[in-house]
């Protein structure tokens, strides 16, 4: 009983903070699930899963990029939303869901926001989001974790001094409404995407990524490519000039230099 007023109490807090047409309207939340990107590649139907947002309280085995893995403890939002969208377009989706994160952290007060290339969200230098797109044909899901509220001991415990929750930063928000932010900016820039219109959402990239102009390294199937970050191109690629060319990287992992070493 007290789970589903719990529950109950939730969809109302989303519903109230959604203004979208199409995507998570349909909005399914459960207790507890292994991965919410699994659960979109599970649903049957393409009817049934087009523009489904699924979350969960707790997920058992939430994933990252590159087969790694999601710290999926406490109280974070674990949340996917289903993309049906032509597969020229999938490398956009990725820069558009950065976008939606980091206008949803602004429209709750949250400033200073950063998108580390591809699409890590920090704040403070600490990761407080991360995002993983997968798509199966033209079925795309979009993977949003967000520490909320969690307790630093819990990313000390899994050994995360990167990590951080918004509450840790002095953020308070409500799991639910953050939710709801997140997908109605969503479906604005993944319009923005289908209508060719994509330059006003790669601006928004380029405003707030933090790799450009930074000292990376990124490294790739292709071995490694050191240099200085210096663009996003309309691929959604990340530009870097080695000091005798301009590699474009699409995927792999670019650490950033720091004062402490590349992080
Ligand atoms: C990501 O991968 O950052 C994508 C994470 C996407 C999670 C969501 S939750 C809902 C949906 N369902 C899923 O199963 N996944 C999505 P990547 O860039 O590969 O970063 C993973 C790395 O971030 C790990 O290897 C850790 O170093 C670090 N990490 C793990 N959990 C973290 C957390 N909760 N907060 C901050 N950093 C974390």
């Amino acid at each position: 009983m007290q789970d589903r007023i719990h529950i109950e109490n939730a969809i109302k807090q989303y519903e109230s903070a959604l203004d979208t047409r199409i995507l998570g309207r349909k909005f399914i939340l459960l207790d507890e699930i292994d991965s919410t990107n699994a659960y979109i590649r599970r649903v049957e139907s393409d009817d049934q899963c087009e523009g489904m947002a699924v979350a969960a309280m707790h997920q058992n085995s939430g994933r990252g990029r590159l087969g790694r893995s999601w710290l999926s403890e406490g109280y974070g939002l674990y949340l996917s939303v289903a993309v049906f969208l032509n597969s020229s377009l999938l490398p956009g989706l990725p820069i558009a869901a950065a976008c939606a994160v980091t206008d949803a952290f602004e429209s709750l007060g949250m400033e200073g926001a950063g998108i580390k290339w591809p699409n890590d969200i920090i704040i403070s230098g600490k990761k407080v989001c991360g995002i993983l797109c997968q798509a199966w044909g033209r079925r795309a899901a979009v993977g949003i974790g967000v520490n909320i509220c969690q307790s630093s001991e819990v990313f000390q415990k899994a050994e995360l001094p990167n990590a951080a929750s918004l509450s840790m930063l002095g953020y308070d928000v409500d799991r639910w409404t953050t939710a709801a932010k997140i997908v109605t900016a969503l479906e604005k820039h993944v319009g923005c995407l289908e209508k060719n219109n994509f330059e006003e959402t790669l601006i928004c990239y380029r405003t707030r990524c933090v790799s450009i102009g930074r000292e990376v390294i990124a490294s790739g199937a292709n071995g490694e490519v050191h240099g200085t970050a210096v663009d996003i191109d309309g691929n959604g690629s990340l530009v870097i000039d080695t000091g005798s060319e301009k590699v474009h990287v699409s995927s792999g992992e670019v650490r950033l230099r720091t004062p402490y070493g590349y992080l």
